[in-house]
């Protein structure tokens, strides 16, 4: 209670000291102020509007600057397009520049722009055959090219990689048949290769036999979503009765309604490839011999199909596919930007860790927080946060090193054991000084600071302080566990190179 007065006491006293100061202050500006202006209109009206002038963007800029150190920047649209809009050639290649320029391996997104060039300049149609292995993607091929030589095999994985067939249809014109290696197969890269072919081309012809699998089914939402003009063929038919064949057909028409997609009844076909069997012929004697035999080929729904689709004007063929390889180039573009980041934050991690560690075995009385927020810590947050292209106020990265830091104190007799620990564990290293410690345990505390910040960026695209500080805490002691041995090395190196 007689606290509380005291403080009232006090509170009162110091309203009436600020009282008085600012009356004085208030007395002594407008005196400055009305003399000032009583000496500008004695002097010459130039010098009037010049010092009005020069008042005026004064005030202009002490509020551009305030603005600047609280006001959040937005993080830079970094050319993205508006999702779902279709990317144009100018847009394309001014991200390849852009990227090309800062440094990423832009030739795979180059490539693909490189392909389509030809391939418009051929001006042939090409249509994929896409589907899961062993549907008889190849063996539809070859009943519509009796002559191309196919691989074909009741063994799975048999097309392991991109063959192209050409194709006159009856109205004379060239068609470039793709023929790619079936999806769902167990070898690596081959899923991929195929998908890639299937944007490239003008048309997918995706071949099942029955109804759709799960994947079979992601598959077609894939393409659907990437604005393939699709024909869903169903092979084998042979093996079905027609009441089964019609009631498939409208299944799979039920599917791609499920998907949101909207595909003709025309588009969905029953068909039968042929393929090889193995029949039993019985020799003079009773002898039995394995022959392999032709299955008489059914394909005419699908011809059909295909010429229809190509007649229909409404179908913009070519700038379908130009858009839909745009978006490749586009994806093969972010992997190549994701992959130079993550090299380019290695090395940025790695060598803002070699300064720690120098700057601690040079300290005579090292302690972390002149690293952490000193010069190191705030030069690898802001190189790590421009690779991502995010643009912090200082006050951001301050604040994210300010909480880094009361994060560290609690962590620091854990990383120094582990530091402890990992010097033993190197052979060759002796008795272990204490200064040699402090050095690893720094190297690994901002080897930390690194990828936790490379982790929140990665997540969020800009620096959010909290989150990430909150990701340091989180991570702290996985993160050194996995950096002990690299930064060991580091710091020994170091170690001899000074002594
Ligand atoms: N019953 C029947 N079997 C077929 C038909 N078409 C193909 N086959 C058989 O299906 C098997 C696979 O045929 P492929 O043409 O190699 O299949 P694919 O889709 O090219 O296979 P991958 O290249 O491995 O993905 C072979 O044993 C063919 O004989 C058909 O219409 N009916
Ligand atoms: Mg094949």
């Amino acid at each position: 209670m007689k606290l509380d007065k005291f403080i009232r006491i006090v509170l009162g006293l110091l309203i009436v000291v600020v009282f008085f100061i600012a009356t004085g202050a208030l007395l002594f500006f407008t005196e400055t102020a009305l003399n000032v202006w009583d000496r500008l209109l004695e002097g010459p009206w130039i010098l009037r509007w010049g010092y009005l002038g020069a008042m005026i963007a004064l005030v202009v800029f002490a509020i551009y600057l305030i603005w600047r150190l609280l006001v959040r920047r937005k993080p830079p649209a970094a050319g993205k397009t508006a999702a779902g809009a279709p990317l144009t050639r100018d847009e394309i290649e001014a991200r390849l520049r852009d990227a090309g320029a800062a440094g990423v391996d832009v030739s795979d997104a180059q490539r693909e722009l490189q392909e389509l060039a030809s391939r418009q300049q051929a001006g042939s149609i090409h249509l994929c055959f896409f589907g899961e292995i062993s549907t008889g993607k190849s063996s539809l091929i070859k009943a519509l090219v009796p002559d191309a030589d196919v691989a074909i095999d009741a063994v799975g994985g048999s097309t392991s990689d991109v063959r192209h067939y050409r194709w006159r249809n009856s109205e004379g014109s060239e068609i470039l048949l793709t023929d790619v290696p079936g999806t769902g197969g167990h070898e690596e890269g081959l899923d991929d290769m195929a998908l890639e072919e299937a944007q490239r081309a003008h048309v997918v012809l995706f071949v099942c036999d029955g109804d759709l699998t799960r994947a079979e089914s992601r598959s077609v939402r894939h393409l659907l979503a990437l604005d393939k003009p699709l024909v869903l063929v169903m092979n084998k038919s042979d093996r079905f009765s027609v009441e089964e064949q019609a009631a498939i057909l409208q299944k799979l028409l039920q599917r791609i309604d499920d998907m949101g997609g909207s595909l003709e009844r025309d588009k969905v076909v029953a068909v039968s490839a042929g393929g090889e069997m193995d029949v039993v012929r019985r020799g003079e004697g009773g002898s039995e011999r394995v022959m392999r035999s032709q299955r008489p080929a059914d394909i005419g729904v699908l011809v059909v199909a295909i010429n229809r689709l190509l007649e229909d004007a409404s179908q913009p063929l070519d700038v379908r596919r130009d858009r839909a390889v745009f978006r490749l180039a586009a994806e093969k573009l972010a992997d190549a930007e994701r992959q130079y980041r993550s090299q380019r934050s290695e090395q940025i991690i790695r060598s803002s860790t070699r300064k720690a560690v120098i700057g601690a075995l040079a300290a005579v009385s090292p302690g972390t927080d002149i690293f952490i927020q000193g010069y190191i810590g705030t030069a690898m947050t802001k190189e790590l946060c421009k690779l991502y292209g995010a643009a912090p106020r200082d006050l951001d990265i301050e604040e994210f090193l300010d909480l880094s830091q009361s994060r560290v104190g609690k962590a620091l007799p854990l990383t120094l054991a582990v530091a402890g620990n990992g010097l033993k564990a190197f052979p060759g290293v002796g008795t272990v000084a204490g200064g040699l410690v402090h050095a690893v345990a720094y190297g690994l505390i901002f080897d930390a600071l690194g990828r936790s910040l490379v982790y929140t960026l990665e997540r969020h695209g800009q620096l959010v302080p909290e989150e990430a500080a909150k990701q340091f805490e989180e991570g702290i002691s996985e993160y050194i566990e996995a950096g002990v041995r690299r930064v060991t090395r580091l710091a020994l190196e170091e170690e001899t190179d000074a002594g």
